[in-house]
């Protein structure tokens, strides 16, 4: 008799990154079990097994599955949604080809544009970098708003009733909309600029796998404070040296 395979899965990220949390919710709402691996020190001190299993880009999150590597959030997500397919749930991304192309259009453009924009305003020098940033940022929210309008034709999801792809690669952004004002400058998602997506965060996080997966607020708020007085405290020594 045939033995039934046994997945191996590990999980190599840091509990604050948003391209981890993607993974997370997608194991999460496929049912899989995996062995969570923190990087202790990311940006100073890369474990041997992070830079084995990333070689090129080096960042978290990688997705070690019966030991074969598999990089990047989005690439991950949709390796998940392939790899473990109908007896482990909905798919994530739809079966119609060109709706499958318009998901990883929006994904992709979630990332070039709303998060990219949004990180260039928190990482601004100057006033005026940082209010062209916000500007942009602006913008991706409200073309985004559109988009969430077309993809869930009225829907309470990108993916329609149930949560898909887009659901999750945005999921991963709401602790940084937790922490919007001090994270870039604004909120990103507000029932001014984005009613539709605002409606939509609040429906996320009453979903189990939110609940289970996303960090809480006050810990992400506690962490981003202390890595800004660290960022401070470094600057300064900089300076009078
Ligand atoms: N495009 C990548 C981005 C991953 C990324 O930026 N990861 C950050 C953590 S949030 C990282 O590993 N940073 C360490 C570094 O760049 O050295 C993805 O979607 O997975």
């Amino acid at each position: 008799m045939a033995g039934e395979r046994v997945e191996e899965l590990k999980l190599l990220g840091t509990w604050t990154s948003p391209f981890v949390i993607r993974v997370k919710l997608a194991l999460w709402l496929k049912g899989l079990s995996y062995e969570n691996i923190e990087e202790d020190d990311l940006y100073h001190n890369k474990s041997e097994l992070l830079l084995k299993s990333n070689p090129v880009h080096k960042q978290v999150p990688v997705l070690i599955h019966n030991g074969k590597s598999v990089c990047e959030s989005q690439l991950i997500v949709q390796y998940i949604d392939e790899a473990f397919g109908a007896d482990h749930g909905p798919a994530f991304l739809p079966a119609d080809p060109y709706e499958r192309a318009m998901a990883r259009f929006w994904a992709a453009y979630i990332d070039d544009k709303l998060l990219a924009s949004a990180l260039r305003a928190g990482r601004a020098t100057t006033e005026e970098e940082k209010a062209e940033a916000l500007k942009q940022t602006s913008a991706a929210v409200e073309t985004l708003e559109a988009a969430f309008e077309q993809c869930s034709k009225g829907k309470p999801f990108f993916g329609g009733d149930s949560v898909g792809y887009l659901d999750i690669v945005l999921g991963g952004l709401i602790p940084l909309d937790y922490i919007g004002e001090a994270f870039c400058g604004m909120k990103l998602f507000d029932h001014t600029n984005s009613p539709l997506l605002e409606a939509w965060v609040q429906r996320f996080h009453a979903l189990d796998a939110a609940k289970d997966v996303l960090p809480e607020v006050d810990r992400v708020v506690a962490e981003h404070n202390k890595r800004k007085q660290a960022r401070a405290a470094a600057a300064a020594a900089a300076t009078s040296n």
